[in-house]
């Protein structure tokens, strides 16, 4: 493997280029077994008569089996199940005064970046629309080596201290001794741990909101969570947090929507990442900062290094700071997305680390993790770990090595080789940890700063819109209802009776518990309006529309509102009882699925095209009346033609006619050669969903 000896030039192309030395084409190969010898038959073992035993020399047969024998590697222990992309990292302007770190200081330089995005508790071949936290991990690969923003899209933690991190995997994971539920949260040892351990209180009320349902990879924040630190190039440091904001804005399904799609579709967040960027529409994610001065370190009323809280964006700003897109799907998802080894410890200069104790644990697990994982010490060296930078240093051997060390020389300090490789200065390079004053006895605590479990819990709650806090209270209903332990579910209500006396009712009357009499909920009133999604950013880009429409159909009014969809980036498939060509009055389109292929589960918006003859044949359908009618209960757009009013499920068709309760509700009408029929479509798609329509 060539290296670029003078760690010049990392361009947006430095990864791809060196990934390519690696991958390998069969088209128009001859098979050959892994010695390189050509194989003459692929379909038979040798045997003695061709009734008889199979021979132990057929070296091919034996070659090909015990490579597949050996295919599987033990998966993740939490986010197992995940999905790649390449792109690139362009910072807007220098980042001088905050960090020497070379890829934030120059706006004309693409730095390659590889995100995996993954949920947490289900196993590889779990469903993607789970109620769980997502992990969004992103390895830039700089000219100074790589750094790994290992993050998820919920800004908290559940612990405080990373020695806890067993105990909480445990709990959430399948129970032992029967191994269920699968990737769910919703059973008796979670929630006896959460009651338990109330410091995890603050990420519940997260993953009990929707930003455990996203909508999309595209569509969701990213949060580095801990505290880490930015040091300059005079050695000034200042505590900084990172977050990953989507252009798109940050959206979520419907719980019942997550549902039916982890059936209907389990890949549908791999394959709508996978899908956007086949069609050129690629995933845009605005990088922020937050930043407190050291010497404010004790100004805030929670403690900075506890991964419990997070620092309220109006409180602290979130500087926007450069843009990552992602451009390119990978090749092959083993070996990127499954043998791709992330680790919080992986920073160059001008990034340090805080004292957190969740981050300071993490620092020691992601290693140890991959040496299981990736079967030893030589994991950097796989193709899509490689810095695109030199490395070079005296760790020698072990399994798998790749690279040929030349000379005698494996030790430091040395004079046979002039002391090589050296050690680099502060000012060739070199890391040079931040040099923060500690002091203290070893002891066993937890600092009484990290003891307040509920004010951001509760500023949470605050936060949230009635709708939001509706589909919280549902989801608690829907976890806590599945516990079988009476006394545990009592546990969990007392519990968030301390959060807020409404919230712990609510539950507690879904979940046959006792409404606490005593409650002691926090007095905290503050509320920080980034938290709603609500507030987050609108767009209908990338939104997929089905056009449910059979033969006879209206074609001229069908063509123009697609063409419309088009051009404002919005996806439209015909959606029909069969593949294949249908006929309107003027021309034909092709159906490109059918009822039985796809759900209005996998689409943001349904338009129900006009012409009587395709409304009559629609009505017979009992699937495609469901399709509206779960578009309906989904509060997602729906636009109508026509006599396709017809299929409109009875609470819509009451509000026919009252064009204000329609768009207030999320319904379009289409008229022909009504050009402005299309411009509510796309503003009503760009909605995402429409709560008034709601409870
Ligand atoms: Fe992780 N985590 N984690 N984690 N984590 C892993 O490393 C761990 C934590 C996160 O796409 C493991 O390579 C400990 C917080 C992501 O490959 C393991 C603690 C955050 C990924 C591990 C935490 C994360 C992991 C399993 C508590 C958000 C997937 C496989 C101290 C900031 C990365 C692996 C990928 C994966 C340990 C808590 C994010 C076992 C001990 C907080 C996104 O090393």
């Amino acid at each position: 493997m060539k290296q670029d000896p003078q760690n010049k030039g990392v361009n947006a192309h430095s990864k791809d280029k060196q990934l390519e030395e690696f991958r390998m084409d069969n088209t128009g190969k001859k098979l050959t077994t892994n010695q390189g010898v050509k194989v003459s038959e692929d379909e038979h073992s040798l045997k003695a008569g061709s009734r008889g035993p199979t021979l132990m020399e057929d070296f091919h047969f034996r070659e090909k089996m015990t490579h597949f024998d050996h295919e599987r590697i033990p998966e993740r222990v939490v986010h197992a199940r995940g999905f790649g992309a390449h792109g690139y990292f362009q910072v807007y302007e220098p980042m001088t005064e905050y960090t020497r770190a070379k890829f934030l200081q120059d706006p004309s330089v693409k730095t390659p970046v590889f995100v995996r995005f993954s949920t947490v508790a289900g196993s590889r071949g779990s469903a993607d629309s789970v109620r769980d936290a997502r992990g969004f991990a992103t390895k830039f690969y700089t000219e100074e080596g790589n750094y790994d923003l290992v993050g998820n899209n919920i800004p908290v933690f559940f612990i405080q201290d990373a020695i806890k991190f067993p105990d909480l995997v445990h709990s959430f994971k399948p129970e032992p001794h029967n191994e269920m539920p699968q990737a769910s949260t919703a059973h008796d040892t979670f929630w006896d741990f959460a009651a338990n351990n109330t410091e995890t209180a603050h990420m519940i009320m997260w993953t009990m909101s929707d930003r455990a349902i996203p909508r999309s990879f595209r569509m969701m924040e990213g949060f580095g969570v801990h505290t880490f630190r930015f040091v300059n190039e005079l050695g000034k440091a200042r505590f900084v947090k990172f977050h990953w904001k989507p252009v798109l804005g940050t959206h979520s399904l419907v719980f019942d929507e997550a549902q039916k799609l982890a059936g209907k579709d389990p890949d549908f967040h791999r394959r709508d990442l996978w899908e956007s960027i086949e069609m050129g529409d690629y995933p845009e994610f605005e990088l922020g900062v937050q930043m407190i001065e050291e010497e404010d370190e004790f100004s805030f009323d929670f403690d900075i290094l506890d991964a419990t809280k997070l620092w309220p964006e109006e409180m602290v700003p979130v500087k926007i700071i450069g843009k990552m897109t992602l451009n390119r799907n990978q090749d092959n998802v083993f070996a990127e997305t499954e043998q791709v080894a992330f680790h919080p410890g992986h920073v160059v200069p001008g990034i340090d680390f805080s004292n957190d104790p969740l981050l300071q644990g993490r620092l020691f697990s992601y290693t140890d993790t991959q040496l299981i994982r990736l079967g030893g010490p030589n994991f950097h060296e796989l193709p899509i770990n490689r810095p695109v930078c030199p490395f070079h240093n005296n760790q020698y051997d072990g399994y798998h090595r790749m690279t040929i060390n030349k000379g005698p020389v494996a030790y430091h300090k040395n004079s046979m080789q002039n002391n090589d490789p050296s050690p680099a200065t502060a000012e060739e390079g070199g890391y040079v940890h931040y040099q923060e004053k500690v002091e203290g006895r070893k002891v066993r605590q937890r600092s009484d700063s990290f003891k307040d479990h509920y004010s951001q819990a509760k500023m949470f709650w605050n936060s949230m819109s009635e709708v939001e806090k509706q589909h919280m209270i549902e989801a608690f209903r829907f976890e806590v209802g599945k516990v079988q332990n009476k006394d545990v579910k009592q546990q969990v209500v007392d519990m968030f009776s301390n959060v807020d006396s409404f919230l712990a009712e609510q539950i507690a009357r879904g979940v046959g518990a006792k409404v606490p009499e005593a409650v002691n909920e926090s007095k905290v009133t503050l509320s920080s309006p980034a938290l709603s999604q609500m507030n987050t950013a609108k767009s209908p880009k990338t939104r997929k529309v089905a056009i449910l429409a059979e033969n006879g159909f209206s074609y001229s009014e069908v063509k123009s509102v697609m063409e419309a969809l088009k051009s404002a980036g919005i996806m439209p498939e015909i959606v029909s009882k069969n593949l294949g060509m249908i006929k309107g009055d003027g021309g034909e389109l092709e159906v490109v699925k059918t009822f039985l292929t796809s759900h209005s589960v996998m689409y943001d918006a349904i338009y129900i095209a006009g012409g009587k003859e395709s409304a009559e044949s629609l009505k017979k359908v009992p699937q495609a009346k469901e399709f509206v009618s779960e578009a309906y209960k989904h509060f997602k757009t729906i636009a109508f033609g026509g006599e396709g009013a017809e299929l409109l499920p009875a609470e819509a068709m009451d509000t026919l006619g009252q064009s204000q309760t329609l768009s207030e509700m999320g319904i379009v009408e289409i008229k022909s050669g009504d050009a402005s029929a299309s411009e509510n479509l796309i503003n009503s798609i760009a909605m995402h969903r429409h709560w008034g329509r709601a409870i």
